[in-house]
């Protein structure tokens, strides 16, 4: 049974449901740099738990303001002043909320721009593709707030940058940027203009192949992942057994072997 997405029942994020299924997710608190604050983190559970069942075909996650996300609400932890029990219940909440967009089947393609700090570096990294402009930069300052992470950057970033760039950059604040930036892996585009107009391109682009298609490259990789080698081959067997049968795919198999369908050609 579809679900449904009702804009107006989200109040820290704007959502834009276009014609083609493309759906712009923007954090919509410029005034506090997009903090995550508990309310935002529930808004992001919500909406990538419905995702996958609402007919989504691509999100773009964007950011009101100069600044992507200030990471974890400052403000409201120190107010609420948690015990350690409310503070790991609330990174499950995160986790929650990350683990749907990186798992969930449905592509997430990130606008990044100014700061991509903390949190906002582990929000960023649970997309499946992050574009970057030149205003963008990368921190964990974590360290220096007397802080640990506690929404997936030990694993996700571990992954994008490696081990010691990642205790690098919570130890010591460093901060990455750039071209540099990208040639690591914190992003796979860097872009002179906008990171939004680029990565509406490419959710686009990914909007047009099957949504089946689309499930297994944005859930599979990042489970096959966790799995021994042995277990990965035998799920990605079984995956393309149901994939690369699947029905609408006979059409473009079809223009393949009629030679109407485009061939690979390399970039001009
Ligand atoms: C915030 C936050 C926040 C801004 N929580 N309110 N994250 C950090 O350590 C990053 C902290 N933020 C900053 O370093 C800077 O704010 C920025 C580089 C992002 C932007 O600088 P700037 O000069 O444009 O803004 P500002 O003047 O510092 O802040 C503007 C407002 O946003 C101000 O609120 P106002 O009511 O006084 O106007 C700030 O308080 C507010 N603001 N950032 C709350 N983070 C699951 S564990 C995850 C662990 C972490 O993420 S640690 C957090 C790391």
């Amino acid at each position: 049974m579809a679900q449904k997405i009702d804009p107006a029942q989200f109040k820290n994020l704007a959502i834009e449901v276009q014609d083609d299924g493309l759906h712009i997710v923007t954090l919509n608190r410029p005034d506090k740099r997009n903090a995550l604050n508990s309310q935002t983190i529930e808004e992001l559970v919500d909406y990538f738990s419905t995702a996958p069942r609402a007919g989504v075909r691509a999100v773009v996650l964007a950011a009101a303001g100069d600044h992507f996300c200030a990471g974890l609400d400052l403000v409201e932890h120190h107010q609420a002043d948690r015990t350690p029990a409310e503070f790991m219940h609330l990174c499950m909440r995160w986790h929650e909320a990350f683990n749907k967009m990186e798992y969930g089947g449905v592509p997430v393609i990130a606008a990044l721009k100014g700061a991509v700090v903390g949190g906002g570096l582990e929000l960023a990294s649970a997309a499946h593709i992050r574009v970057m402009d030149q205003t963008t930069y990368f921190a964990l300052p974590e360290g220096q707030r007397g802080l640990f992470t506690g929404g997936g950057a030990t694993i996700r970033v571990t992954d994008l940058i490696g081990k010691a760039r990642m205790i690098d950059m919570m130890m010591t604040g460093r901060v990455y940027q750039g071209q540099e930036a990208a040639n690591l892996g914190l992003a796979q585009y860097i872009v002179d203009g906008s990171s939004l107009d680029k990565a509406i391109d490419l959710a686009r682009r990914a909007a047009q192949n099957l949504p089946l298609t689309n499930f297994a490259i944005c859930s599979a990789v990042s489970h096959m992942q966790n799995m021994s080698a042995l277990d990965a081959a035998y799920a990605e067997s079984v995956l393309a057994g149901v994939v690369n049968t699947q029905p609408d795919a006979r059409a473009r198999l079809a223009a393949f072997a009629d030679k109407t369908a485009a061939r690979v050609r390399p970039n001009d």
